[in-house]
């Protein structure tokens, strides 16, 4: 039986992106469905009526929701080019580190993300403070896994959308003399063929200037 794959999901989303990352990496075929958020499909409400949010991936008819519980479902239903290690303490680590990317690195920057282009010193600090833990967290690592691209570094495709506000704001919070080891890993994951096509960074630089400087008109 053919498999049937859909996504729904958002351009400009790092968590639906980070879906598109994981499917292109295991090479499977999937039809992506571009939702308005301002006016959700009775789909989207169907498949995810808990949170109402993308992504969702509709597998064989079946829905899974939540960006990282999708992940692993990817990784368990299609084992090839792994995303999470197969130890059980490396994968509770993985697990550990994209629950922070989510819960403490993403509300802070998120605050940046949908600002008004000005944020206060502490916000920056506070962002700063979390980058500077997964720093240390990464040492010398190639990759978050270790050679190849994986669970954390899926997840941590939310640091180009901070890359990309801190540009068009013209913000210093995240650049290479502050985060050297950061730097050459977002370097990397940048160059990756796949990583690379899931990123909008041109896209994002436009709708974030039209937004900032929209603000900026308004005040
Ligand atoms: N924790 C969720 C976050 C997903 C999320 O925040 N999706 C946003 C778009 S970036 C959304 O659908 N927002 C619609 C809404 O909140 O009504 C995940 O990892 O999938």
């Amino acid at each position: 039986m053919a498999e049937e794959v859909k996504l729904f999901g958002m351009w400009a989303s790092p968590f639906s992106r980070r879906i598109e990352v994981a499917l292109k990496l295991k090479g499977i075929q999937y039809e992506y469905i571009e939702e308005d958020l301002s006016n959700k499909s009775p789909s989207l409400l169907k498949y995810n009526p808990v949170h109402k949010k993308i992504p969702v991936l509709l597998h064989n008819g079946k829905p899974v929701a939540e960006s990282l519980v999708i992940l692993e479902y990817i990784d368990e239903t299609w084992k090839h080019n792994p995303i999470l290690p197969a130890d059980p303490y490396e994968k509770a680590m993985a697990r550990f580190w994209a629950k922070f990317l989510d819960e403490k690195l993403w509300p802070a920057a998120k605050k940046v993300v949908v600002s008004k282009g000005e944020e206060p010193k502490e916000v920056i600090e506070e962002i700063q403070e979390h980058l500077k833990t997964l720093e240390s967290e990464l040492k010398e690592k190639k990759f978050s896994g270790g050679e190849s691209l994986g669970f954390v570094d899926i997840a941590a495709n939310i640091i180009f959308w901070l890359l990309v506000v801190q540009e068009t704001l013209g913000l210093d919070i995240l650049t290479e003399d502050k985060f050297p080891g950061l730097h050459e890993w977002y370097q990397r994951l940048a160059d990756d063929a796949v990583f690379k096509e899931c990123v909008p960074r041109e896209r994002l630089l436009g709708a974030f200037k039209v937004r900032f400087g929209a603000l900026t008109a308004s005040k």
